[in-house]
């Protein structure tokens, strides 16, 4: 690793990220601010993208394409699915789909567009990086699906979809999206999520009370995958 990516998708949730690293430099491009950084020795890029899978396509490309990132983590809150799943607690993705993305009137499967796949695999070492992180200082984290689309979910129904047609664990609005620009540009990545809300009539309110809460959970603990893959 040379050069570290961090992503979240909301000011709030890397400004408890900010404030870890050192020399922080603001640089403009495509209408948003990276911030370069350091950590010891290790360069890191931070930036938030704006919510959705557009412009975190757009930050994810820019930190391989324009910084040179080599490794990407993304840190942020998600709706939880997974009963098991409560707020405040932490998901890895193993993989990840677009649930809204639908081309079925051609007999395709929901998630599929020729050339692609349903799902998006991420990277076997930062993932086992981020099991031992959580074993050895006692934190639940699940690895699971999550599914991504350009939608706050916030009903029952397409909640209930999202589980039936691809078994997510979580939903939000940039994972999958960050990931197929990593795969498709050889990047490893980690997609980390705290659960804000439970993607039910009450998502909208949760959402706002527990925001802040648990983009520090995931942030903390992306603090701790960090220091040990820079050891
Ligand atoms: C998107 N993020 C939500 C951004 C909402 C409001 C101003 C995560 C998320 C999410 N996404 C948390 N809970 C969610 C839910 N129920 N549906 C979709 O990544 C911005």
């Amino acid at each position: 690793m040379t050069k570290l990516a961090i992503i979240g998708a909301m000011e709030e949730e890397i400004i408890p990220l900010l404030l870890k690293f050192t020399d922080v430099k603001e640089n403009n491009f495509a209408s948003n601010t990276y911030y370069e950084c350091k950590l010891g020795n290790l360069d890191v890029v931070i930036a938030y993208s704006k919510i959705g899978k557009v412009f975190s396509t757009l930050t994810a490309t820019t930190m391989i394409e324009k910084f040179g990132c080599d490794t990407l983590l993304f840190s942020g809150v998600a709706g939880g699915i997974n009963p098991d799943l409560k707020i405040g607690d932490l998901i890895i993705a193993n993989k990840l789909t677009q649930h809204d993305l639908d081309i079925t009137a051609f007999g395709h499967p929901h998630g599929y567009v020729p050339g692609g796949g349903v799902f998006v695999h991420t990277d076997e070492k930062l993932k086992n990086v981020a099991l031992e992180v959580a074993n050895e200082n006692n934190i639940k984290l699940i690895e699971g699906i999550i599914a991504t689309g350009d939608q706050f979910v916030a009903n029952e129904q397409r909640k209930n979809f999202i589980l039936n047609t691809f078994n997510a664990d979580a939903l939000e609005m940039e994972g999958a999206s960050v990931a197929v620009v990593c795969d498709a540009l050889n990047v490893p990545c980690l997609i980390l999520r705290a659960i804000s809300d439970t993607a039910d009539m009450d998502a909208g309110f949760n959402f706002d009370e527990f925001l802040e809460d648990s983009a520090k959970k995931s942030a903390d603990f992306l603090i701790k995958v960090v220091n040990k893959l820079n050891k």
